[in-house]
This record gives C-alpha cells, structure tokens and sequence, in this order.
C-alpha cells in the first residue's frame, strides 16, 4: 500500500499525454472516454468501468457503474477489456451508448 499512494497522486497531477486540441461542443456530445472493463452484469444491463476523463459529462477519472443501452452492446466485451466507450446522462442514470475494444 505504501507505493500505491503517491503513484495515484502522480497519477493525478500527470498532464495529458497528448495536447487536446479546442473541441467544439457538438463533437464533444459524442465524444469517447476510455476506459477498462472491472465487471459486466448482463442480466442487468450493467457494466463497471475503471475509465478516465468523460469530457462531455464533466467527469473525472474513476471506477463506476454504467447501465448499458442497448444491452447488447456488452455482446462482444469482456472483464478486462481496454474500451472506448460513450456515456450520457439519460434520465439520471450514467449510460454507456457505445462501446468498443481499444486497440
Ligand atoms: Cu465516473
């Protein structure tokens, strides 16, 4: 534990990789976040995802619960999967719209 600290402090203080250029709003409503795949529940339609930033949901990096919609999209990921997905609020609830393997 005594390592795990301050990697996440550097973690969280570590400057983008790349320079993000100026994104206009409309291509922000479908923007992608990463992420990686903690936990799929099928049966409810839920999945957990470590992800990072989620621009358009002015969302830090995190581990949460996203419902899924259409639950099919879970068809062709699996628990460890690194993803690129897309989430919106719909309705209060966190949901993941799209989501793919990264490469
Ligand atoms: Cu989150």
């Amino acid at each position: 534990m005594k390592t795990w600290i301050p990697l996440l402090a550097a973690l969280a203080v570590a400057p983008p990789l790349h320079a993000e250029p100026v994104t206009p709003p409309a291509a922000q409503a479908s923007a992608m976040s990463e992420g990686v795949v903690r936990r799929i529940d099928a049966a409810n339609a839920k999945i957990t995802l470590r992800h990072g930033p989620i621009v358009n949901l002015d969302m830090p990096p995190m581990s949460m619960v996203f419902r899924v919609q259409p639950p099919e999209l879970l068809g062709g990921i699996k628990v460890g999967d690194k993803v690129r997905f897309h989430a919106e609020d719909i309705d209060g609830a966190y949901t993941v719209t799209a989501i793919q393997p990264a490469p």
